[in-house]
């Protein structure tokens, strides 16, 4: 079908881009000089960008909370129609957000067929689907209350993974090729339920799914170490997460989620590790200050950021041909409004990886193997000195986005139209 004019008007866009292109290309170009004394062409580092892309939530589009509230925004999404509206936003403005990934069922909606062309329409493409059995639908036979893929009784998990199973046949009509898996089974008190028995109904759970499996298809597992359970969780963390990836077999591959570790975990180094043994099947993009998995991609630790993606530009030196990530910002958005907070974090991303491929890897090698400990740090560290912001903007602007993506969007007037037009959500306790 035939695309639908872009939500936002393309001659605000370029009037403003015009007024921000001379500013762009004076530091664009200032930049490649600071860079070419380093031995570094800036135009590969902006066609590396250019072929970067990141996949949206769909409910991230939407107004999350806490477990205490949830003050709605006027003019929020509040069907999956509005969420792909507002994705859309996100993606013209920043042209590296060409893909949404669902979450089902919140975004049941009609048939599959329906969502695809309305997706189609807006130039959106779908990312892998999420299953949720961590709570209960309504008209749901049974309860989740205790547990879905690791239940202990069989009634339950047979429910949990024909709702897995079905979520694939919506992504083969929808054109994904992943399922992500995340269960909130696990326990709030020691003795609550065998630690080891519940990972072998998990595990009995997961190879069903995965036997359903089209070809093609990855089935990623996403670890969590707490939350909702509070004493343990049954995939708690990428060790158990990359053990049943293994069992599972070659399509099933591991998700990290920045937020779903303990404070200070080495995440860069499971990067590595995951990439090691072949199972590192992508990322949940955001940050945290203790426990959460809630704030915006780079807002809190974008050291961390940039040392994950440093572990990515060697992964894919190392082995290109079985590199292939899948990206996805996850993130909860309580105070601003979830397309600024997309925009920046897609930013930032995409800052954190230029700045990645900025590090003279041939250097940081030999001071590796010379063991110059300090040389090696002042490698990274010159490299994530880097204001990239000259070069990620130049990506943009070429593929047809906006210079300044916050003030575009501010100046088109975008949400309080649609808080004009939209139905008001509810508020309440907010779900992420
Ligand atoms: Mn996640």
């Amino acid at each position: 079908m035939s695309p639908t004019a872009p939500p936002l008007s393309r001659d605000l866009i370029d009037s403003l881009n015009a007024q921000n292109l001379a500013a762009l290309q004076d530091e664009y170009h200032s930049l490649g000089r600071v860079l070419e004394r380093r031995g570094c062409a800036i135009d590969a580092i902006k066609q590396r960008l250019l072929s970067f892309s990141l996949a949206q939530p769909s409910w991230g589009t939407g107004v999350g909370g806490t477990r205490f509230a949830r003050f709605p925004l006027a003019g929020e999404p509040t069907h999956l129609n509005e969420k792909l509206e507002d994705c859309a936003v996100v993606q013209q403005l920043s042209r590296i957000t060409p893909r949404v990934s669902p979450h089902f069922p919140w975004d049941k909606i009609g048939d599959a067929r329906a969502m695809l062309e309305r997706a189609t329409s807006l130039g959106l493409r779908f990312d892998a689907v999420n299953s949720n059995t961590f709570q209960d639908a309504p008209r749901q036979a049974l309860s989740y209350r205790h547990g879905s893929l690791a239940h202990t009784d069989a009634a339950v998990r047979a429910q949990a993974v024909e709702h897995n199973i079905e979520c694939i046949r919506v992504g083969e009509a929808l054109g994904s090729k992943a399922i992500t898996v995340w269960i909130g089974d696990g326990t709030n008190f020691p003795g609550q339920q065998s630690l080891a028995s519940s990972l072998d109904r998990y595990l009995e759970s997961a190879a069903q799914i995965y036997a359903a499996l089209p070809p093609g298809w990855s089935m990623l597992l996403e670890h969590k170490l707490y939350e909702p359970a509070f004493y343990s969780t049954v995939i708690s963390d990428w060790g158990s997460s990359m053990l049943a990836a293994q069992q599972l077999g070659p399509q099933a591959r591991c998700l990290i989620d920045l937020g779903h570790h303990a404070p200070n975990v080495n995440i860069e180094q499971i990067v590595a590790r995951l990439h090691r043994f072949g199972k590192l099947g992508g990322f949940h993009f955001n940050d945290s200050k203790y426990g959460d998995d809630d704030l915006d991609s780079g807002s809190i630790n974008p050291h961390q950021l940039f040392l994950v993606f440093n572990e990515l530009v060697e992964a894919e030196l190392r082995s290109p041909a079985d590199f292939d990530p899948a990206y996805m910002i996850d993130q909860s958005h309580n105070v601003t409004d979830p397309i600024e907070s997309l925009l920046s974090s897609a930013d930032a991303i995409a800052g954190a990886y230029a700045r990645a491929l900025l590090v003279d890897r041939a250097a940081l090698t030999e001071y590796q193997q010379g063991n110059d400990v300090m040389m090696a740090f002042q490698t990274l560290r010159r490299a994530y000195n880097v204001d990239v912001t000259p070069i990620v903007a130049m990506a943009r602007y070429e593929r047809g986005g906006a210079i300044d993506t916050i003030a575009a969007y501010r100046q088109s007037g975008w949400r309080p139209r649609k808080a004009r037009e939209r139905r008001a959500t509810s508020a309440g306790a907010g779900i992420v």
